[in-house]
C-alpha cells in the first residue's frame, strides 16, 4: 500500500492540522504530509477531492480517505492498535473519548478569542470572561485526568489522542500568557517537550510572517 498522506495547512495557525498530525506521529505512522496554503483559493478545488468537508486535516491511506480529526484518531487507533492512542481500560477510554468530544465540539469562546498562533507571545493578554470560562473548564479537565491517571500525560505514562486534542490549547496558553498552576504548567511543559511537538513548533517558526485574516479562529 502507498505511503499514507496527511493533508494539513499552516503549522503556525492550523490547530486542527496540529491535532491530526500529532495523532499520526503518536501512532508511529510512516506518512508524508501535503501542505495546502490556507490563503490559496486555487487549492480549494483540490481540497474537495481530499476532504468532503473541504477542511483539513485529511488522511489518505491507500483507497481510504478520512477527514475530521476525531475520525482520523479513531482510524489510526484501528490500524495501529498497539500504539496506545486510546487507553486500554474501558472506563479510561470512555473518559478519553468524552474529553476529546468536548474539545471537538466546544470551547468556541476560547478558540475565538485566543486563536492558535505559535509564533506570537502576548504578554499579559486580557482574557474575556467567556473565554475564561472555557479556560477554567480545560483546567478542570486536566486536573481530573492528571489526578486520576497519575500523569505526566492526561491518561498516564504515554501521550494519547486526548493529549493531541489539547495540544493546541497548550500552545495557546503559552502564546497568550494564561496564568496556570504548577500542575498545568508542568503538563504544558511535558507536551511541548514531545519530540513531535518540537518538530512542529520549529516548522511553524519557519513559516512566512503573519497572515492577517488568519489571526482568527482557524
Ligand atoms: N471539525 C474539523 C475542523 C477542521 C477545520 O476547521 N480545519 C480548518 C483548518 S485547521 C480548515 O480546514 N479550514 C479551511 C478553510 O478555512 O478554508 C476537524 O475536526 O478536523
Amino acid at each position: 500500500m502507498a505511503k499514507p498522506v496527511l493533508t494539513i495547512s499552516s503549522k503556525n495557525y492550523g490547530a486542527w492540522s496540529l491535532r491530526g498530525w500529532l495523532m499520526c506521529k503518536l501512532a508511529g505512522l510512516d506518512f508524508s504530509e501535503a501542505i495546502i496554503p490556507p490563503d490559496d483559493p486555487a487549492m480549494k478545488a483540490e481540497m474537495l477531492l481530499l476532504s468532503s468537508s473541504m477542511l483539513v486535516p485529511s488522511l489518505q491511506h491507500g483507497g481510504i480517505k478520512v477527514w475530521d480529526t476525531l475520525a482520523i484518531g479513531e482510524y489510526l487507533n484501528e490500524i495501529k492498535p498497539k500504539a496506545g492512542l486510546l487507553p486500554s481500560d474501558a472506563k479510561a477510554r470512555a473518559h478519553c473519548r468524552a474529553i476529546c468530544g468536548e474539545m471537538h465540539s466546544g470551547f468556541a469562546s476560547m478558540r475565538g478569542a485566543l486563536p492558535m498562533n505559535i509564533k506570537a507571545h502576548f504578554k499579559g493578554f486580557k482574557i474575556w470572561s467567556r473565554a475564561q470560562t472555557d479556560i477554567d473548564r480545560v483546567i478542570a479537565i486536566w486536573h481530573e485526568c492528571l489526578k486520576s491517571y497519575g500523569g505526566p500525560y492526561l491518561f498516564g505514562k504515554q501521550p494519547c489522542i486526548a493529549d493531541a486534542m489539547y495540544a493546541p490549547v497548550v500552545t495557546r496558553f503559552l502564546s497568550y500568557d494564561v496564568p496556570l498552576d504548577s500542575a498545568c504548567t508542568a503538563y504544558c511543559k511535558r507536551v511541548m517537550e514531545l519530540p513531535a511537538m518540537k518538530e512542529w513548533v520549529a516548522a511553524a517558526k519557519q513559516e512566512p510572517d503573519e497572515i492577517d485574516e488568519l489571526d482568527a479562529e482557524f
